[in-house]
């Protein structure tokens, strides 16, 4: 039977494949499909993506269960041995700008995130580890959190969200040296984890977020939405990536 270990080298080899598959076609004419709004994009290469990465991961782990953005196989994660796979993270920048875009994958068994990957597919880095495994992108160890100020630091949210000010976020966000944006939750969310950003916060599904919470856990982050609970993983809501150790002074400005 395989072992985690094994289910996880195997995982490397899936997202670096389907990243080498993503830059081969980086060029290709896209067929661009709007989903849920003129700015919701799904691309021809979203999808087979999906079905490669969800037929791979069958083939090898038939009695294993797939919770995909892209097709209709949507898991839940508390039961059972549940890979939860994002072909393409940042739909919009692998059409507009041929960068800054990551395949994502987590995987579960009933509920307990065993290991994640964010690979930010044009700069060749692949973020992974959790659970047993040490947290690295590429070969390289990734720091534990930091207690810095936020005044020091940066965080990550788009301008939406501040404009909003959805519980509170731009309040919180005014803490900050000041506000980054690039259109990918997931390089995001491994942007805390290099310290390039001291938080981030966005509207995502758990396909989004499910690799960062379990990469950022081993680190000493936690992974909330906005009323300071663990997020659903059924459905799309505002979390935060935070370092463990300052989610009780976020919790002043939110509301
Ligand atoms: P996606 O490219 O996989 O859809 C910026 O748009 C970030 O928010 C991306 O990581 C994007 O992921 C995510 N996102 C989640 N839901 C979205 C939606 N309905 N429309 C646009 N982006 C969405
Ligand atoms: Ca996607």
């Amino acid at each position: 039977m395989a072992t985690v270990a094994d289910k996880y080298t195997f995982a490397q080899k899936i997202v670096r494949d389907a990243g080498g598959f993503l830059r081969q076609h980086l060029y290709d004419e896209l067929t661009v499909e709007v989903k849920s709004n003129f700015a919701d994009l799904v691309t021809h290469l979203d999808k087979e993506v999906q079905t490669s990465m969800t037929q791979q991961i069958l083939s090898a782990f038939p009695d294993d269960l797939i919770f995909g953005e892209e097709d209709e196989n949507r898991a839940p994660i508390e039961k059972g041995n549940v890979w939860v796979i994002d072909p393409i993270d940042g739909t919009v920048n692998f059409i507009v700008q041929k960068t800054d875009f990551a395949v994502l994958l987590a995987y579960f068994e009933d509920g307990v995130g065993l290991f994640g990957l964010i690979y930010d597919v044009t700069n060749d880095l692949l973020y992974h580890g959790g659970g047993e495994f040490p947290v690295l992108v590429n070969d390289e160890q990734l720091p534990f959190s930091t207690d810095k100020a936020f005044s020091q630091g940066l965080i990550g949210i788009n301008a939406g969200l501040v404009e909003q000010n959805y519980a509170g976020l731009a309040n919180f966000s005014r803490q900050f040296l000041g506000t980054r944006s690039i259109g990918s939750a997931g390089l995001s969310f491994a942007h805390v984890l290099t310290q390039r950003l001291l938080v981030h916060t966005s509207y995502v599904y758990p396909w989004d977020y499910a690799a960062a919470s379990i990469l950022g856990q081993k680190l000493g982050y936690v992974l909330l939405n906005v009323n300071g609970e663990k997020p659903s993983f059924t459905g799309r809501e505002h979390v935060v990536l935070i370092a463990k150790s300052k989610v009780n002074e976020m919790k002043r400005y939110l509301q």
